[in-house]
């Protein structure tokens, strides 16, 4: 939360709110919201193509364009893509109404952390855990599969104000290996064998507490005896992980570590897997709040709802790291805060089926991104800067009502707006869906929150509950170590290991400066960059090639990265301006359908 600093009428910085319980400070994306504000880059009014050309048009243009589109479009070859560029309520979830009610195709939300909500439901029933004050508290931290020094810099900055005793397991030497006291190298997809392996190394000491696994857990005997096979020796062999490290880690959360889970681990190979072994660490300590991996499902809050689930359909759904494989199914895509043709696997390939005249590319956005440059439409949206709108946190229980502290910039309209008038052009304005006032559908969805708008905007700031750490919404009412629901679904009760192939492994790691493709001009675009163990350099540029397709990266040496792995931060353009998502690995992994983008096998050749 932040504090607008105005200068000459306009918003000049951000100052953390001196209030807000989660560290003050604001990172440098923060502050580059403030320098998007005005930028050169924002979209001020309606574009429409028009022979290869953009021209500006007024809103009744675009909207009777988009609405034509979507008039004369089969629902069934409409898609819309949507993600998380704003975590408003208004913004994000809301505008799906007007597809669920046309009944169009829609993702499946899946690219970031759906992978590990479902794998933690399998043996929960829920996702949630730790909050920002027990970080604060914990006295050791276990930061698995994430760059915490980068990417979740307040969890970093908590726990190292807490002088907690760090570890930290990645793939390569990040900067957040270098910087824990226990850094923990592993092979790419290999964690669940690692993880199972401290679990049998705490149950052959004794060190699970007894009384927990008792009264509140299911499936313990099964579970201690199918980790026997996870000794020592095999977590050597296969997740190069040595004995006496393993045994430091099991020491460490012997003293009652607690595990931040990066998501990251969902976008690899066995990652929800390696997520829930790793929560089951905790279910031994009789410590259900020792992890944290995402707590948006602990309030309550009813998204569905938002979506409109409840009165509307969509008529297919498609996993995100399939859409750019799947382009050619659909004639019209409508796209919001997000920019799939950077993000997603194969993302390029709606820029080619745009281009080729395929496809009829709207999008809704602050500034002319990566998928506004090859759309047929682009509407301008306001940041978070310029409207209101509610506020969810995916680690603390707060929910902020938040004000806009700048005029909107140009004729930039919210998202909500712009499906309601769509709507209207459709003749859709009575539907139960698009004709309930926005607010009131946020009223409603806060309510199983236990908060009214009214009382939010009165506030400002609530604090919002989660459930009983004690109960657990699994079939049989308990933490499951022998997940039923698995069984039930026909997958494995147990969390399971599948040896990732050989090859090079192409992995990504986020970078200070921007959050995933936003302020590339703010701060310059990432360089397409692989890092690489100095023994794998192979000339200064090299294609990394999957499935026929190639991408060129300039290879720089890198100690700090093992034998095998390449390493890209950020989610750059190749050399050749190809976004490099081009080649990573959409296979959906078999939980919540997450990409494996982070365990994608190339081979790398000079070029
Ligand atoms: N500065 C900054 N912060 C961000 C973002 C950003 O773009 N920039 N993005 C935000 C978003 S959307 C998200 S989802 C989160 C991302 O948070 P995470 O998904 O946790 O991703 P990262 O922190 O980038 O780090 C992931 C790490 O996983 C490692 N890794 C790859 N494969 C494996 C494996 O098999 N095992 C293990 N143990 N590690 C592996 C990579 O080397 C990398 O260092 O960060 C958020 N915060
Ligand atoms: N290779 C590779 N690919 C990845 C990842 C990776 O680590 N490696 N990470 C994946 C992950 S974790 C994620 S979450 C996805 C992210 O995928 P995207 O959601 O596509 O990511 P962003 O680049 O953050 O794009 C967000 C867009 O939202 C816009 N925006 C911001 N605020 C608003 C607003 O208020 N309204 C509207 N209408 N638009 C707004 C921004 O201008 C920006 O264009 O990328 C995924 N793709
Ligand atoms: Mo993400």
């Amino acid at each position: 939360m932040f504090e607008p600093i105005v200068a000459g009428g306009k918003l000049a910085d951000l100052r953390p709110a001196r209030w807000f319980p989660v560290l003050g400070f604001t990172c440098p994306r923060g502050r580059a919201d403030v320098k998007r504000l005005y930028s050169e880059r924002r979209i001020k009014r309606p574009l429409l193509r028009s022979g290869g050309n953009f021209i500006e048009v007024g809103w009744n243009r675009a909207i009777a364009e988009l609405a034509e589109r979507l008039r004369s479009a089969d629902p069934r070859r409409v898609i819309h893509v949507e993600y998380d560029g704003n975590q408003g309520l208004l913004t994000w979830y809301y505008p799906a109404r007007l597809f669920n009610a046309l009944g169009t195709a829609s993702t499946d939300y899946s690219i970031c952390s759906a992978e590990g909500h479902a794998a933690l439901k399998l043996h929960w029933g829920r996702s949630w855990g730790m909050l920002p004050e027990e970080l604060a508290a914990a006295r050791a931290v276990v930061f698995w599969g994430v760059n915490a020094a980068i990417s979740f810099i307040h969890g970093w900055a908590l726990a190292k104000r807490a002088r907690a005793t760090i570890a930290a397991v990645d793939v390569a030497l990040t900067e957040t290996l270098k910087a824990a006291d226990l850094p923990v190298v592993v092979r790419p997809g290999t964690d669940v064998v690692l993880a199972l392996g401290i679990a049998r190394e705490l149950i052959s000491r004794g060190s699970y507490d007894r009384h927990f696994v008792e009264r509140y857990s299911y499936g313990f005997e099964k579970f201690a005896e199918y980790v026997q096979r996870f000794d020592p020796q095999y977590v050597e062999a296969e997740a190069g992980v040595d004995p006496q490290t393993l045994k430091k880690l099991a020491d460490l959360y012997e003293s009652g570590a607690k595990t931040v889970i990066g998501f990251s681990l969902g976008r690899t190979l066995n990652g929800g897997e390696a997520v829930r072994a790793i929560s089951l660490i905790h279910g031994l300590l009789g410590d259900p709040l020792g992890f944290f991996y995402s707590n948006s499902g602990a309030w309550g809050i009813d998204f569905d709802y938002l979506r409109g689930l409840h009165a509307g359909r969509p008529s297919s759904v498609v996993p995100m790291g399939l859409l750019g494989n799947a382009v050619d199914k659909f004639d019209v895509m409508y796209v919001w805060n997000s920019n799939p043709v950077m993000t997603l696997p194969q993302g390029d390939r709606i820029c080619e089926s745009a281009r080729r005249g395929d496809l009829f590319l709207a999008i809704h956005d602050l500034i002319l991104n990566e998928t506004a440059e090859c759309a047929d439409l682009v509407l301008p949206a306001p940041s978070y800067l310029e409207k209101d709108d509610v506020m969810y946190s995916y680690w603390h229980n707060l929910l902020v009502y938040n004000r806009a502290v700048a005029q909107p910039v140009g004729e930039s309209r919210p998202e909500h707006w712009v499906v309601r008038e769509v709507a209207k052009a459709l003749g859709l304005g009575h539907h139960v869906l698009m004709a309930e006032d926005p607010w009131d559908a946020v009223d409603r969805a806060l309510r199983p929150a236990g908060v009214s708008l009214a009382e939010l905007r009165a506030r400002g700031v609530v604090v919002l509950r989660r459930g009983d750490p004690m109960r657990f919404n699994t079939p049989s009412g308990k933490l499951e170590f022998y997940s039923t629901s698995a069984e039930r679904r026909g997958a494995s009760p147990l969390p399971a290991y599948a040896r990732p192939a050989a090859g090079y492994v192409l992995t990504f790691t986020s970078e200070p400066l921007h959050t995933n493709t936003q302020f590339f001009k703010e701060y310059g675009a990432p360089p397409p960059v692989v890092y690489v163990n100095p023994e794998d350099l192979k000339g200064d540029y090299a294609c990394l090639e999957r499935d026929g397709v190639s991408v060129k990266v300039r290879l720089v040496a890198d100690p700090a990265v093992p034998r095998g792995v390449l390493l890209m931060r950020g989610i750059p353009r190749d050399a050749e301006g190809r976004p490099v998502n081009a080649v990573v690995d959409g296979t959906p992994n078999p939980y919540g359908g997450t990409p494996r983008i982070n365990t994608t096998v190339v081979d790398l050749r000079p070029c």
